[in-house]
């Protein structure tokens, strides 16, 4: 007889905005979902993907139990007991004999999931690891090392209010990214007083609700908007009170603009002048104004320009810490690390928010180097498979001493590793994300378990725990006053917890650890997980004294107990809009915009060829689309799409015919750094030269039948490691020079 559940409070797990929905189970199939109206943030609202969720949590690709390779590549199930000492064991050689920096770890969390990744610091550090990286860093590092430089945090955009909503490579209706994308878009397009600014070589599903599209030639945004910023300055738009009193270093960034010529840089992107200048100035009328930028720039040439050039547009007009404009927020525990930019031990590439470039990993472990890498550990992720040149990076990681896998599923990555760690799915133990990134009202949900693990599984807190005690690194002794006080209630463990950690430095190098173990086992039955969340409420309650009390919390505690009570979510912060001052982190409290190096590219612009497709590779691939049936490899069943199965390639109604295809044929799409066969959509929304794939196919899954299959491209089998911006190391992806030829005859 099959059970049925209450509706139970949880999240989306496919996309940052990790939507709330409420479900009913039936056994351990999450039968029917709903938006969460209680979600303080998505209010009920969902896409289309979420009511698919159950592809996630029931398939034939979990894991079940721990995996060691045995010599000739095949995998034997080995228990936890012996997979944790001989990880530990074997972590630990390589630390006594090359040096704890020598072992990287990738990932820490997917869409829907951080709280695990919060715990492996512990284990990090008491093994002496320095390095890391997770996807970030093939994204939002050249944005982040902008940000830091004017501001000193990140900003969001608030299009719920904004008069002028601004999307740069950025194709909300279907990537979402902010709360109730569609509604608001559909609510921006709808009033006459509000209007959107896209700007995308492609006539998307947002471009289509556009007032202003700039469809500028794949990536020539640099010029686009250098063009925009001068018109500001040239025209004489610019919000002057707001510059005097908040910014420094304008007048070198007027005298930059100022020499940029408006017309020839709207040839050199394909826009028309008076477009943009149409575009400049809706901008400058507006009374707010926010801005989102996306992979469109971040993943195509002169991204770090770009990300710098487009944040001179809202900072120019005064676009800040005002209703619908952009806004620097608090954050439940930060997304990015702040200081300076490092540099990669092999081959003196920059971290920046303590990240090393994705694309430059497989340069810091193919090598006779000292310092190269050795050993890596991966948890929720698969850069076998999202990071670019796929060969390459199967390459690096097999030539690792020592490589370790926490998945839910086997993966393209997880299928390299010396052991796989089989993880309890996001919906059988207590889980978070930490892209909270609103303001003025910012929130936070704590998921609770819908099931329990699944056998043979266990949540990331406690592999992690298992692998710190395995290291030996803190004694019982240490942990049972801490472990006594949890028993008293959360007071008498706060004032314990200040005691121990003040007069013992070893525990405060694994912290999350120390909370697990002792505080842990305190929490309501299923939460041990949520320890770690009890450190970052204080601190955040410390951050934001005020705004934490604002949102109805008096302190950390306060804060913690909210957040565990709550299942649809809390709000943590509620600000003020002057506070969007205060959050800047420079001493004068002022936006620094003058970044010499920057500007120094855009006056260079006057120079530069806009193209790097060849005659060898005439059309510019955007490898990785968000399309209505992808999620990153979150899904890895491909039943769960509706629509476009095989993952088209989008191509023009010209260079379909310049290739001889139509649409349903077959082709050989090559770049220099392979090739791959794809099914042809012939599409009206692409211009010609441009060629798109999605993201999230090519990977590999059973079926029912016990058959392998592999639906669609992987799109990093086509992309190079070197393809990458100057400043931040992130990708082209977006940019791939390549030609298109027809397989077999129709
Ligand atoms: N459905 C779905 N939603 C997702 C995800 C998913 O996998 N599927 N993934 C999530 C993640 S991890 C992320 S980072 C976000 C990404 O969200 P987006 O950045 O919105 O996603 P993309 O579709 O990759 O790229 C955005 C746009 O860039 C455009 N573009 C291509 N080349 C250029 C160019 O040279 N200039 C400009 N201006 N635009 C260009 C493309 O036409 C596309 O419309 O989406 C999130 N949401
Ligand atoms: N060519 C190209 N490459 C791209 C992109 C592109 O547009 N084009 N986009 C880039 C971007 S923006 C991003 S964000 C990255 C994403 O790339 P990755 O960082 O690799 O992330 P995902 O693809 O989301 O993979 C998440 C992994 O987590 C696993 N997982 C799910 N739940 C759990 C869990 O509870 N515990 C554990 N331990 N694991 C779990 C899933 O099975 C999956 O293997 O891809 C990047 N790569
Ligand atoms: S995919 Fe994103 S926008 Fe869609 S329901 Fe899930 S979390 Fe919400
Ligand atoms: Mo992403």
């Amino acid at each position: 007889m099959t059970t049925t559940s209450d509706w139970q409070p949880s999240a989306c797990i496919l996309c940052e905005c990790n939507c709330g929905i409420v479900v009913q189970l039936e056994d351990r199939r999450i039968a029917k979902i709903r938006g969460d109206k209680a979600h303080p943030a998505s209010q009920g609202y969902t896409c289309n993907k979420a009511l698919r969720l159950d592809h996630y949590q029931n398939n034939r690709n979990r894991l079940t139990a721990p995996l060691r390779r045995r010599e000739d590549g095949s995998y034997e199930e080995i228990d936890w007991d012996t997979a944790i000492s001989e990880i530990a064991a074997g972590f630990a050689r390589i630390r006594d004999e090359h040096g704890g920096d020598k072992i990287f770890y990738y990932g820490g969390g997917g869409q829907g999931n951080h709280l695990g990744g919060a715990y492996s610091g512990a284990f990090l550090k008491a093994i002496g690891s320095r390095y890391r990286s997770n996807a970030l860093a093939q994204e939002k590092t050249g944005e982040f090392w902008v940000d830091s430089q004017l501001y000193g945090g990140h900003t969001r955009g608030e299009f719920e209010h904004a008069e002028v909503s601004v999307f740069i490579g950025k194709n909300p209706w279907m990537s979402q990214s902010f709360p109730r994308a569609r509604v608001v878009l559909n609510e921006i397009a709808k009033d006459p007083a509000r209007s959107m600014i896209v700007i995308d070589p492609v006539i998307t599903d947002t471009a289509k609700l556009a007032d202003f599209h700039l469809r500028v030639r794949p990536g020539t945004d640099a010029w686009c908007l250098a063009a925009l910023a001068a018109v500001l300055v040239q025209e004489h738009l610019c919000d002057d009170e707001f510059l005097a009193a908040h910014v420094t270093g304008v007048d070198a960034v007027r005298k930059v603009l100022a020499g940029v010529d408006v017309p020839g840089f709207a040839q050199r992107c394909g826009v028309d002048e008076a477009l943009i200048r149409a575009a400049a100035r809706r901008i400058a009328a507006a009374g707010s104004v926010s801005v989102f930028e996306d992979l469109g720039i971040q993943q195509a040439p002169n991204s770090t320009l770009c990300s710098y050039l487009n944040k001179l547009l809202w900072i120019l007009t005064g676009n800040f810490a005002k209703q619908g404009a952009q806004h620097l927020h608090s954050s439940f525990a930060p997304l990015f690390s702040a200081g300076g930019v490092g540099r990669t031990p092999v081959t003196g590439a920059p971290i920046i928010s303590g990240l090393v470039p994705s694309n430059v990993v497989p340069d810091e472990i193919l090598t006779d180097h000292p310092d190269r890498l050795r050993a890596m550990i991966v948890e929720s992720s698969n850069p076998a498979h999202s990071v670019a040149d796929s060969a390459r990076v199967r390459a690096a990681m097999q030539a690792l001493d020592l490589l370790v896998v926490i998945d839910v599923a086997m993966t393209e990555t997880a299928r390299l590793a010396h052991y796989v760690l089989p993880a309890a799915s996001q919906f059988e133990k207590p889980e978070a994300t930490f892209f909270n990134l609103e303001f003025p009202h910012n929130t936070f949900q704590l998921r609770h378990p819908l099931l329990d693990p699944l056998p043979g599984t266990l949540p990331e807190p406690e592999i992690w725990a298992r692998l710190v005690r395995a290291l030996g690194v803190v004694s019982e002794a240490d942990l049972h006053p801490l472990r006594v006080a949890a028993r008293d209630g959360l007071e008498a463990y706060a004032v314990a917890f200040l005691t121990a950690v003040s007069g013992n430095p070893a525990l405060g190098r694994v912290l999350p650890f120390v909370l697990y173990e002792t505080l842990g086992p305190a929490l309501p039955e299923g939460l041990a997980g949520a320890a770690a969340l009890w450190g970052l409420a204080q601190k955040t309650a410390m951050a934001y004294p005020d705004a934490v009390r604002r949102a109805g919390h008096a302190d950390g505690t306060a804060l913690f107990r909210a957040i565990l009570q709550n299942r649809s979510g809390v709000t943590f912060t509620e600000h003020e809009y002057a506070d969007d001052f205060a959050l800047i982190t420079h001493a004068d409290k002022k936006i620094a915009l003058e970044i010499p190096e920057l500007l120094a590219e855009t006056e260079v612009l006057a120079q530069a060829r806009p193209t790097l497709t060849t005659p060898d590779f005439p059309l510019v691939l955007s490898a990785g689309e968000r399309r209505a049936y992808t999620a990153n490899d979150i899904l890895r069943d491909p039943s769960w799409r509706k629509r476009d199965v095989d993952g088209a390639l989008r191509m023009s109604v010209q260079d379909a015919a310049t290739a001889g295809v139509v649409a349903g044929d077959r082709v050989r799409i090559t770049t220099a750094t392979g090739s791959a066969e794809a099914c042809v959509e012939v599409s009206d929304v692409m211009q010609s030269g441009h060629i798109a794939l999605p993201n999230g196919f090519g990977v590999d899954y059973i079926d029912d039948t016990g058959q392998a299959v592999t639906p669609g491209v992987a799109p990093n089998e086509l992309t190079a490691s070197h393809w990458r911006d100057a400043y931040a190391g992130t990708p082209w992806h977006k940019h791939v020079p390549a030609r298109v030829e027809r397989v077999a005859a129709r």
